[in-house]
């Protein structure tokens, strides 16, 4: 998390959202309202002294913040919740009161730091609270409220037996039973059923407080976080999409022809989204779990991570030690021993903890960790690199000043552990001494089709859940379509349906982690695309000379340092600047991702020759 906004990974989440200090609270003794200046007689010296005290007061505040939250998301109590509800209501109070004071100066001739620094603090809520002290506590218990309900959900069988999300994740990965498919999809829902009035009060109060700031919504204010005008932003997503399209229809009509074969065509028929819960993940975000059932002939890579880490007797910590070497390996430090001692890398049996991973660096220098519920699987081994992704961009950026300790972008955040992953390749394995043989090219096309499962089908998921929420942040969706709105948009975007009926009293939203916990779904997004633009820019440092799905930036202290120049100037210059600094190029494109899966494009091609595609 970070700071109001930032930080963090996931988590920053939650902390941004909420409040502040009341008046007689004994640490609010820094006076950033500087009443005696009107907005007429500010001067610029006015506004730096604002911005020291601002940065200051929210130091202090974001420590409190973040080991208030770590405790709540490691411990989920009645007592933590509202620990958390209260800390959050007061960075909440302190950050909305300080972003509307910061308006005094916008007609000000200031320095580009200054003024940068200003833009940041009205943008650093996620859920901005009105200036109104009963309803920024309400907003902060909705808040507590709603993570607490994830956390803590579970499906409850009749027969008295519950099953965690974990539990179901590996089932949904593994089975390939019709039925009993369906009933983890629906029985994980039910847990969302709650969620959907505290929702809708939540979307009114936040609402309110982006009006205050000057934005037309929250989602609006959301689209404002990008160094650029927010409708610049949207067209730019459209285009990127645009350009991804064609390898995802490819992709979903293979995939749908493949699945019509293994369940019959009356349960997939070919002419219809597919059935959402045949996808091997429990929101059909990412598919690689049925590879097997897509795998093309004579294409099989002949190993499976899964397998090559309990042969080699990876446990949790030796997952997490392996990811680490990978940065190390390029140069960066060691995490310090603190991150081991303080992390959270198993899922404890006697406490319901959110189980979803994060990243944090709780001290805004060193307290790095991640808390997650490892599983020793290949696809948690991916979820590692990429938290680690997280902790090392947040100590590269760390000497920066409060207000630039963030990423360029949010989806540069998400993107860094998955570039590292991307160069866990066959020949990075055999380095390790986790694989035997590296498998001759062709079986490219098997391991080009394992990624394109996760990282391809992942694009229109990724695009689909912040359209939702502008939509019901705009108002253009009511509570009374919440539901129908959201499978509007996964049968528009992804070609995946609802398997059963629903209805307007489930909320297949609050199903999915980042609803509930207001994290923002554009990131990932972003990072889809600048992962794989990442990893050519780096590779081509790196000296790669094979094909760029079998470079590795394994051991390569050239693209590290490349890679660490762009983490540790934070969000101090526009993205676009961070993003020349590794790819040579200011603008976002979506072919280093095409590049990537060119050969698996022309074998889509040819297997769907004849298929009748689309939905
Ligand atoms: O939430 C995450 C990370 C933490 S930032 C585990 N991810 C998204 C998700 O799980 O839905 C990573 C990829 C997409
Ligand atoms: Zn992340």
């Amino acid at each position: 998390m970070t700071p109001f906004r930032l930080k963090l990974s996931m988590s920053a989440l939650m902390v941004a959202s909420t409040l502040a200090l009341t008046a007689c609270d004994a640490q609010v003794t820094i006076d950033t309202t500087d009443s005696a200046h009107t907005k007429k007689d500010v001067t610029a010296k006015d506004a730096n002294t604002f911005i020291t005290n601002t940065e200051k007061e929210l130091s202090a505040l974001y420590l409190e913040s973040s080991r208030a939250e770590w405790i709540y998301a490691n411990f989920i109590t009645h007592d933590t919740s509202a620990l958390s509800a209260e800390v959050n209501r007061k960075m909440t109070e302190t950050v909305v009161r300080l972003a509307n004071e910061a308006a005094k100066y916008d007609e000000l001739e200031l320095d580009y730091d200054a003024r940068r620094k200003l833009d940041k603090l009205k943008l650093a809520l996620t859920l901005p609270a009105p200036q109104d002290a009963d309803k920024t506590a309400q907003l902060s218990q909705i808040v507590a409220e709603l993570g607490g309900l994830y956390g803590k959900g579970k499906y409850c069988k009749e027969d008295g037996s519950c099953l965690s999300l974990g539990d179901m994740t590996s089932k949904m990965a593994t089975s390939r039973d019709y039925n009993e498919l369906l009933d983890l999809w629906q029985g994980w829902r039910q847990i969302s059923k709650p969620m959907r009035s505290l929702y809708e009060q939540q979307v009114v109060l936040t609402n309110e407080g982006a009006k205050e700031l000057g934005y037309a919504d929250t989602g609006a204010m959301w689209r404002s976080k990008y160094d650029m005008p927010a409708d610049d932003f949207t067209t730019e997503l459209d285009r990127i999409w645009g350009q991804v399209k064609p390898l995802y229809n490819s992709l979903h009509c293979h995939v749908r022809a493949k699945l019509g074969e293994k369940y019959g065509t009356d349960k997939v028929p070919q002419d219809q989204p597919i059935p959402a819960h045949l996808l091997g993940n429990m929101w059909a975000q990412a598919w690689g779990n049925i590879y097997d059932v897509v795998a093309p002939e004579n294409a099989d890579p002949g190993y499976d991570v899964t397998e090559l880490l309990a042969q080699n007797n990876y446990d949790e910590l030796k997952m997490v030690k392996g990811a680490e070497n990978f940065f190390t390996s390029m140069g960066f430090d060691t995490l310090p021993e603190t991150f081991y001692e303080r992390s959270l890398f198993v899922k404890p049996k006697d406490r319901d903890v959110q189980c979803h991973a994060s990243a944090w660096n709780i001290d805004s220098k060193d307290d790095l960790r991640i808390k997650m519920c490892i599983q020793r699987t290949g696809e948690e081994f991916s979820v590692i690199h990429h938290e680690l992704g997280h902790n090392f961009y947040q100590r590269a950026y760390n000497k920066q000043p409060l207000f630039y300790q963030e990423s360029a972008n949010d989806g540069f955040h998400e993107a860094i552990g998955d570039t590292i992953a991307l160069s866990v390749t066959p020949g990075y394995l055999k380095e390790i001494g986790l694989l035997e043989q590296v498998p001759d090219e062709s079986k490219d096309i098997g391991l080009l089709m394992k990624m394109a499962l996760d990282k391809v089908a992942f694009v229109p998921f990724s695009l689909m859940v912040d359209q939702w929420r502008w939509q019901v942040f705009s108002g253009q969706v009511q509570p009374e379509n919440y539901n129908k709105a959201w499978w509007e948009l996964r049968e528009k975007y992804q070609g995946v349906q609802a398997p059963i009926a629903r209805s307007e009293s489930d909320f297949d939203p609050g199903a999915k982690y980042h609803v509930p916990g207001n994290t923002p779904y554009t990131r990932y997004f972003l990072a889809h695309i600048l992962q794989f633009e990442f990893h050519r820019s780096l590779c081509e440092i790196a000296g790669n000379d094979k094909a760029i799905h079998r470079c590795s930036i394994y051991n390569s202290k050239e693209a590290g340092e490349k890679l660490n120049a762009m983490l540790e100037m934070g969000s101090s210059r526009p993205w676009q600047e961070a993003l020349e600094t590794v790819t040579g190029k200011q603008q976002m494109d979506a072919t280093a991702m095409l590049d990537y899966f060119a050969p698996l494009q022309t074998y889509l091609d040819e297997q769907n020759e004849g298929r009748n595609c689309g939905w």
